[in-house]
């Protein structure tokens, strides 16, 4: 349940079971950015900017669409969510590309307590994609250590 054994790379979220995940966004950039959650669709509960379909205060609809991308507009904002009732490991990144490359990602690790008793197990055929890749890492922590979980060298 620590984020730190995931390493800062991946900006991990943590999140128990059941939680109720509520994300707002401000955008001070001049572009839009299409934001998209892996695994889970949220409700828009609010969202303003300068769009054409938006005022410019914010609009909270009677009833709020459910999405699994928002684009949040030019020095706009939004807010979204939705109830972590599903365990597993999951992206949440802008659709832009180079904007995933400079760091607009994270990773959402929903229940990890409730994956590790669960008997997950892994394809062969993908353990051996791992091993022809190389350097994968199949157990332990980022680092690949399972002795000292804060130990990321
Ligand atoms: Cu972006």
């Amino acid at each position: 349940m620590d984020p730190t054994i995931y390493g800062t790379g991946v900006n991990p979220q943590v999140i128990p079971f059941g939680a109720v995940v509520e994300i707002s966004f401000n955008n001070h950039d001049t572009r839009a950015h299409p934001f998209h959650l892996h695994g889970h669709n949220f409700q828009v509960v609010a969202r303003y900017g300068n769009g054409p379909n938006f005022p410019d205060s914010p609009y909270y609809p009677a009833v709020s669409m459910r999405r699994d991308v928002i684009l949040v507009h030019p020095q706009g904002a939004a807010t979204i969510r939705y109830i972590a009732d599903r365990p597993g490991v999951n992206l949440f990144h802008c659709h832009v590309e180079w904007h995933v490359e400079a760091g607009m990602t994270a990773t959402f690790i929903r229940a990890p307590d409730l994956l590790q008793k669960q008997k997950i197990y892994t394809l062969n055929s993908h353990k051996q994609v791992c091993k022809a890749f190389g350097n994968t890492l199949m157990k332990g922590n980022a680092g690949g250590k399972s002795k000292n979980w804060y130990d990321l060298s």
